[in-house]
């Protein structure tokens, strides 16, 4: 059975990519040779390569103030005249850049030329409401294309933009505004989600109140909010203004001024191990230049034929880089869609891969893992032939989770490419490059041409080849954070405090390498346990759980022991197919001993806890910090940031 060896230590399979994916593919072995023959140079020219240039650089990198890098420090460019115009003025005005769908079914299919036209009024409304250079402006907006305009208005005037996830509430959404000092609010009535209008200006308004009694200085002038989910809203006709009426009777005349290469393009806000979001502040040349880059070798990107889709949320790093910037700065055809995987049928996103031929898709585990619990009957009714490849973003991909997406989703062809970075990375570090390197399933395998990464132990000691370790980057990449926004001491302590004397970036990422040299990621180093001094990955374990023909979904934590330290603890949702056939009796005991018979006694879990939901973040990732929390006996903590607040609760009477 093959998955009896479906977890990550013993996977050995491999998939080079097909003879025919080979012939048509851009990746080119020669990207690797010449980043390493000289790495500086090669990122000169790819950033000479991928981006317009109002002012040429002459150096590639300044490093001479650790860890403030600059990058193409004497260049000058503007973000969005390299997603825009210049694809227009080069004859492509008439292509689709964004094919879009509501998730009441309406569609939108912008072309280059429209884009830009009303980025350009966009502008000019911004700035008639005082936007310039480096003002913030915080955007709250759905999946709608106003989003996409909205961010490279903002970068087109050399502002900054904040976008702050639609599902936050106005309490991270007023801590956000008031850490960047946003000036300008743009948000809509509401959104649709799951069949129903969900305001999103409320929020805004809340956020805005009763600033006066906490001391803060109020920084907002203006919020300008579009119109989608028609529902009622509150007015106050000095501050908010209709983007409907605003934008169309702007000019649609923009000249798009050069900026400083270092000029800061975004803020983003992430949540770190304690306390406060950080917002994780990137700037426009070296970031755009590494979010294009990676966009077109990782994706293997022809851009006359493909159509991307990438389903991360602009609130996200990936919406981010893989939504906005690089699929326009590459001039790429992509589809953007506002709803979720699972409304009005569990089969929307394949319906939506079929309707638009997407041939590049690009997703997180957590999804694929939800669509293997509804079975693949699901994604058969659909004819997903267009697709040619497949990515994987945002946590460890379980071996399970990747085959079943290969199969079931690319047809037992496509190539799958597990990309990790982060928030702070600004776009891709790790991947495969789908034309040239032969695929295992679970690791994220190497470091793009031009990135160093290695693993190290506690002290920088490089582990080397079969050994594990802390992920870290060696050298400093285009696309790096330049500090967190306000806070330069902070910066330095959580990313370069650790490996200071190497100067290594610190990811806070567990990893090993194999034999092969190749990289598996191993989840957040705060997730790897001790337990009777054997380091254990979270991410193994887990991946050996859903190994299990009943497990459907699992996490695992490491909770306090008072004789091993911390001892393995599982949450495990199981498949509803197997409930049907089996009864539970004795499950949890199974379950035990096919993770000790798998990994190791030591992995055997102390305590299996059968759940129905696990908690997760909007974005997807587990937080297993509750879910120790639940192990532990404590009190829950603060679950504001989960998607659905009422999981905990639930898991709490679960355990009991
Ligand atoms: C892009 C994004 C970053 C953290 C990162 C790591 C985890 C992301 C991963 C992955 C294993 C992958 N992560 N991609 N782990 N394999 N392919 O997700 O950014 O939201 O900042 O999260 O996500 O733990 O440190 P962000």
């Amino acid at each position: 059975m093959s998955s009896q060896i479906d977890h990550l230590l013993d996977e050995s399979r491999k998939f080079p990519p097909s003879a025919e994916f080979v012939a048509e593919s851009i990746d080119d072995p020669a990207l690797y040779e010449r980043a390493k023959a000289d790495r500086e140079g090669f990122w000169g020219e790819q950033a000479r390569e991928m981006l317009h240039w109002h002012k040429p650089f002459t150096q590639v990198l300044n490093w001479s103030n650790p860890p403030f890098a600059k990058w193409f420090d004497d260049g000058d460019l503007n973000v969005a005249y390299n997603c825009l115009d210049r694809h227009v003025e080069a004859g492509l005005g008439d292509r689709v850049a964004i094919l879009w769908e509501g998730e009441p079914g309406d569609e939108r299919r912008i072309t280059y030329a429209e884009l830009t036209e009303e980025v350009k009024r966009t502008a000019n409304v911004l700035a008639e409401l005082g936007i310039g250079h480096g003002d913030r402006v915080a955007i709250y907006l759905p999946m709608i294309p106003e989003a996409v305009i909205s961010m490279l208005a903002v970068a087109r005037l050399g502002a900054i933009h904040s976008v702050v996830f639609g599902g936050y509430s106005a309490d991270s959404l007023r801590s956000r505004i008031d850490d960047a000092g946003a000036k300008v609010v743009i948000t809509a009535d509401g959104g649709y989600r799951k069949g129903k209008v969900s305001a999103l200006k409320p929020a805004v308004d809340q956020a805005l109140s009763d600033r006066h009694g906490e001391g803060v200085q109020q920084t907002v002038e203006h919020v300008l909010v579009v119109q989608r989910g028609g529902n009622d809203v509150d007015w106050d006709s000095e501050r908010d203004i209709w983007w409907h009426e605003a934008v169309p009777a702007a000019s649609a005349e923009h000249e798009a001024l050069a900026f400083p290469a270092e000029n800061p393009l975004f803020i983003l806000y992430t949540s770190g191990t304690t306390g406060n979001p950080k917002g994780i502040l990137h700037t426009s040349g070296g970031y755009l230049t590494q979010a294009a880059y990676t966009h077109k070798y990782v994706f293997d990107l022809h851009p006359e034929t493909d159509v991307f889709w990438c389903t991360a949320d602009i609130g996200w790093v990936t919406g981010h880089s893989y939504v906005t910037y690089g699929p326009l700065a590459n001039g790429a055809t992509q589809v953007m869609f506002e709803g979720t995987p699972d409304s009005p049928h569990p089969g929307r996103w394949w319906e939506i891969i079929e309707k638009y031929g997407v041939t590049i898709f690009y997703t997180a585990p957590t999804a694929i893992r939800s669509f293997m619990k509804l079975g693949r009957q699901i994604p058969q009714k659909f004819d997903l032939s267009s697709l040619r490849l497949l990515g994987s973003v945002g946590e460890p991909i379980n071996p399970e989770a990747w085959m079943w997406y290969r199969e079931v989703i690319g047809a037992d062809k496509t190539p799958i490419v597990d990309t990790w970075w982060q928030t702070e990375t600004g776009a891709i570090m790790v991947s495969p490059l789908p034309g040239i390197t032969a695929t295992k399933p679970g690791s994220a395998q190497v470091p793009v041409p031009g990135v160093s990464i290695d693993v190290t132990d506690d002290d920088g000691n490089k582990v080397g080849n079969g050994n594990g370790g802390l992920l870290v980057v060696t050298e400093p990449w285009p696309s790096m954070l330049r500090g967190i926004w306000g806070d330069p001491d902070r910066f330095k302590a959580t990313y370069w405090e650790k490996f200071e004397d190497k100067g290594y970036y610190f990811a806070g990422d567990g990893a090993r390498l194999d034999e092969d040299g190749d990289l598996w990621l191993l989840g957040r180093v705060d997730d790897v346990m001790n337990v009777s001094g054997h380091r254990l990955s979270t991410t193994e374990i887990e991946s050996s759980l859903v190994a299990h023909e009943s497990t459907a979904e699992a996490a695992v934590v490491g909770a306090a022991d008072e004789t091993t330290g911390q001892a393995v603890v599982a949450f495990v949702i199981i498949k509803q197919s197997y409930l049907d056939a089996h009864s539970p009796e004795g499950l949890v005991a199974q379950l035990r001993a096919w993770v000790g018979e798998q990994i190791g006694p030591i992995a055997r879990p102390r305590d299996v806890y059968i759940v129905g939901e696990l908690p997760k973040t909007r974005s997807g990732k587990i937080m297993r910090r509750l879910l120790r929390d639940v192990a532990e006996g404590r009190e829950v903590g603060d679950t504001t940031t989960l998607a659905d607040t009422l999981v905990m609760s639930t898991i709490s009477q679960q355990v009991k």
